[in-house]
């Protein structure tokens, strides 16, 4: 391995000429950009605590009124990259959204697309493309690209969900915009998660005929079906086995949605795992239980709704602190995109 040439090491006029003219040597940034073995990598391993968020939610409902925010969010903001970058890490944007009793967050589609995974409270609804989408917790709600979404609030008490969107890649892309619309007209049949696609290995003969239809049949996938159906997993599989079960679009057996993947995994009680290395990043959210974690070396301590952020090709051992109830974690990633893009990697 010979050492690159720098910046210093050229004549001044010579690297000002180039300057001038747009132009930068690649040969003092390569391995900057290209380093060998491990890319390098801003993002920290970091537990945002649902306890700190909840209160500053809370006192941001008194502070700010929906009317002045279109949208009451908190975002996660990884500080190894930087908070006024709204990254947890460098592909995925997370938030906490508050909405309360009477409350409506209007109507409007944008490129980003989005995910909600209800956190607390009952009563809310996500309206998407006219179907009404009722959020309980642990429910997984998806508004993807180009549909129409609003949020409403007919029930009591606070309602918070967690938001998690590929915001920073579309943004990085200068892709990024969103477009306001009236209230949408809405459905009387209950989601297609309720009617259509109520069970895995079951869809409308009428979806196979055509070979495809909507690219997002089920927008709502209820905590309560993934709940019993990493039960009846975790029941049949081998003890050394991880029970994780991906979100999937139930037409194609595909992700869900093109850049993010999400998926839940049970942690059975005492159980402690090493997930396999990956050059995917990762958001896990915690939908009950407690444990700790070690994510590249940082010592994490989890609880009911903690949030904790993955680095790309992060060495993570997480742990279920409890010997007599299972843990469950809802888990994000940009493993579709990276292997879409032909990047994507396990170790
Ligand atoms: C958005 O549309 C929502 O619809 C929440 O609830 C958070 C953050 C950035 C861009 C769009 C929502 C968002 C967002």
């Amino acid at each position: 391995m010979s050492e690159l040439g720098t910046l210093e090491g050229l004549p001044k006029e010579y690297v000002k000429g180039l300057a001038d003219r747009n132009l930068v040597p690649l040969w003092p940034s390569l391995r900057q950009v290209l380093p060998y073995g491990i890319p390098s990598r801003r993002t920290v391993p970091v537990n945002w605590r649902y306890k700190d968020i909840r209160d500053n939610l809370l006192r941001a409902g008194d502070l700010t009124p929906i009317e002045k925010a279109e949208r009451r969010v908190l975002v996660l903001s990884n500080p190894g990259i930087g908070l006024e970058s709204m990254q947890a890490t460098p592909s995925i944007y997370i938030g906490m959204q508050l909405i309360l009793p009477g409350e409506t967050a209007p109507n409007h589609k944008h490129s980003p697309s989005a995910v909600r995974f209800v956190v607390e409270g009952e009563g809310a609804k996500t309206i998407v493309n006219g179907e009404v989408c009722p959020m309980e917790k642990g429910d997984l709600i998806l508004t993807p690209s180009g549909l129409w979404h609003e949020h409403v609030h007919t029930g009591h008490g606070p309602v918070v969900w967690l938001d998690a969107l590929d915001l920073p890649l579309v943004y990085a892309l200068e892709a990024s915009y969103c477009i306001e619309g009236e209230s949408q007209p809405v459905s009387n049949r209950p989601d297609a998660s309720q009617t259509t696609y109520t069970k895995a290995g079951l869809v409308p003969s009428s979806v196979i005929r055509k070979r495809g239809g909507s690219d997002y049949p089920l927008l709502r996938f209820p905590w309560r079906d993934v709940s019993v159906a990493l039960q009846d997993y975790a029941s049949v599989v081998d003890k050394d086995e991880l029970v994780q079960l991906a979100y999937v679009n139930p037409t194609t057996g595909q992700p869900c949605l093109p850049i993010l993947g999400f998926s839940a995994i049970m942690l059975r009680p005492g159980e402690e795992r090493t997930l396999t290395r990956r050059s995917a990043s990762a958001v896990l959210h915690v939908q009950s239980g407690k444990g700790t974690a070690l994510i590249d070396g940082a010592e994490l301590d989890w609880d009911e709704s903690d949030t904790m952020a993955v680095p790309t090709h992060a060495n993570v051992q997480i742990a279920n602190s409890s010997t007599s109830e299972p843990a469950y974690l809802f888990v994000v990633d940009d493993a579709p995109m990276q292997q879409k893009l032909g990047f994507y990697e396990e170790f």
